[in-house]
């Protein structure tokens, strides 16, 4: 319970819906500290001597959820480690069971910034990225499982806040810029 107390903010959205990329935005300007559990994962992958890999592998590849041990227990000490208190928690919680456990065990969340966008607009962004990114799941089979599991799995916990008043939509249709000007909008109402 160490980090009871802490500002924790779940970002959410589909494959490639620009995730990362708005983090990177708040980390600037609103000093979070942000935590990708994919990259999490991606990093624990390659780690000599770890016994995950290739249950990561495997599972990154398919577009498949990795069981929230792995996932909570990474974010959790990514947490504890960075000593600070403020968290943009990307990607996960990717499954309703993950969203429970891990604000009962580790924190609650303020709330959800849930990124919104047409699946053919993220599976162009995706297809571009994966000319160069080097990432597994950058090709068209992966990402048709990574949209079938976002949608059938994940977007249920977006519904699940949705329901109870904790989030905050944000439509990522334009350019990189014109998204952070919403997102700048919810934050400064809320952190300045
Ligand atoms: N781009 C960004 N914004 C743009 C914009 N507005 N206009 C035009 N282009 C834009 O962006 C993607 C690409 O689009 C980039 O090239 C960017 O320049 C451009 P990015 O910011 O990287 O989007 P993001 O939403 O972060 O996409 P990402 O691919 O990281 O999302 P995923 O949710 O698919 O991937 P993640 O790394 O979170 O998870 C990968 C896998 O890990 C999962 O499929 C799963 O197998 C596993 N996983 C778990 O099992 N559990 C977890 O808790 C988390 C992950
Ligand atoms: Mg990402």
């Amino acid at each position: 319970k160490a980090l009871q107390g802490k500002t924790v903010i779940f970002v959410l959205g589909g494959p490639g819906v620009g995730k990362g990329t708005q983090c990177a935005n708040l980390v600037r300007d609103f000093g979070f500290v942000h935590l990708s559990a994919g990259d999490l994962l991606r990093i624990e992958q390659e780690r000599p001597g770890s016994q995950y890999g290739e249950l990561i592998k495997t599972h990154i590849k398919e577009g498949k959820i990795v069981p929230m041990e792995v996932t909570i227990a990474l974010l959790e000490n990514s947490m504890l480690a960075s000593g600070q208190s403020r968290f943009l928690i990307d990607g996960f919680p990717r499954k309703m069971d993950q969203a429970l456990k891990f604000e009962e065990t580790v924190v609650p969340s303020e709330f959800t910034l849930y990124f919104e966008c047409p699946e053919e607009v993220m599976l162009k962004r995706l297809m571009k990225r994966g000319e160069t990114s080097g990432r597994a799941d950058d090709n068209i089979e992966s990402i048709k499982k990574r949209f079938r599991t976002f949608t059938e799995t994940s977007l249920p916990v977006v519904e699940y806040y949705n329901k109870i008043g904790k989030v905050h939509t944000v439509s990522c249709e334009d350019s990189p810029e014109a998204v952070y000007a919403r997102v700048k909008g919810i934050f400064n109402k809320l952190f300045n």
